[in-house]
């Protein structure tokens, strides 16, 4: 039998700043086919990369293009799968990967699905938008992502999770599972488009070496899971509370009457949404992913800096 003989793919720049031991952050792929509409989808994903760059770390995009595991796109990937169709993608997790594979499907990796594959890759930092949770009046559909975080060390970056989920729940289940949540300069977790949900963090750091100090404390105790760090939108593009809070409830009231549920929730809410919003959670949500890549990039080099 042959195990542990998938080959991955490398972009030439991730591939040798891998060999060279130098900073590496991922970024995932199911925000640019499912979470975010056609073209600006395209173009946040160039910036965040950007953003990853200009910190000195090398971005890697991950994710599956007719059954190869890419671990770093191309611009030309990226705009492939941005143009792509919702259905001519599958959002990967965990349980989807190997289907994906088999089939020589294009795949587009949630954050558990990025997890388990930059940990493949050797990239222990990664960032993103928002992770998920427990979905609210859905106590049963908890997503893959928590477990993930319970089982993968592997440090996400993001602006905590969008409120069409249960906050405390997703808080809870957190914590039962191992899970640090950091607060980046906050002391309590940021709700996606607003800065705080007003829920404590575990604990309150003010820098890339403070996070870089406990990922390497978490290293050396061979812990098996993640380590989750909460950086609330930048002040200027985040959405009125209020108002956030009326277009959750309106797209949540709407999807749950149209009856989607399962992985098609989360996308069918977040595409709702900027229907909405005619647009305003959008421009929330890209600067969001722009600073937490640039938050993940310093954090990846700190991290490098404490070898
Ligand atoms: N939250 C967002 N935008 C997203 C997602 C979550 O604000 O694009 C995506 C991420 O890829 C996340 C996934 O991992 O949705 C969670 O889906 P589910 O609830 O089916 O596990
Ligand atoms: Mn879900």
């Amino acid at each position: 039998m042959v195990i542990g003989q998938t080959k991955l793919f490398y972009h030439p720049d991730v591939a040798s700043a891998l060999a060279k031991n130098r900073p590496v952050v991922a970024l995932e792929s199911t925000v640019i086919t499912h979470g975010l509409p056609y073209p600006q989808n395209v173009e946040t994903a160039r910036l965040m990369e950007s953003a990853v760059r200009e910190t000195g770390a090398v971005p890697a995009t991950i994710a599956i293009i007719s059954g190869q595991i890419w671990i770093g796109l191309t611009a030309e990937q990226i705009e492939f799968l941005g143009q792509l169709p919702h259905e001519a993608v599958r959002k990967c997790s965990r349980r989807d990967l190997p289907l994906a594979l088999a089939g020589q499907e294009h795949g587009a990796t949630t954050v558990a699905g990025t997890m388990i594959l930059a940990h493949r890759a050797g990239i222990s930092v990664f960032a993103t938008g928002g992770i998920g949770g427990v979905h609210r009046g859905h106590p049963f559909d908890v997503s893959a992502d928590l477990e993930e975080l319970s089982r993968t060390p592997v440090t996400v970056v993001c602006s905590g999770a969008k409120s069409i989920l249960d906050l405390p729940a997703t808080c809870e289940v957190l914590e039962t599972k191992g899970v640090p949540v950091l607060g980046y300069q906050t002391d309590t977790l940021p709700s996606f488009f607003s800065r705080s949900s007003g829920l404590p963090v575990t604990k309150r750091v003010e820098t890339a070496a403070d996070v870089a100090q406990i990922i390497r404390a978490h290293q050396q105790l061979e812990l098996e899971n993640g380590v989750l760090v909460t950086v609330p939108v930048p002040q200027e593009d985040a959405l009125p509370e209020a108002y956030a809070e009326e277009v959750i409830d309106q797209a949540i009231t709407a999807a749950d009457a149209a009856g989607i549920d399962g992985p098609a929730a989360t996308p069918w809410i977040l595409a709702k949404l900027v229907e909405i919003s005619e647009g305003r959670t959008v421009q929330a949500n890209v600067s969001l992913l722009k600073n937490n890549g640039r938050t993940a990039g310093l954090i990846a080099v700190a991290l490098s800096e404490t070898n």
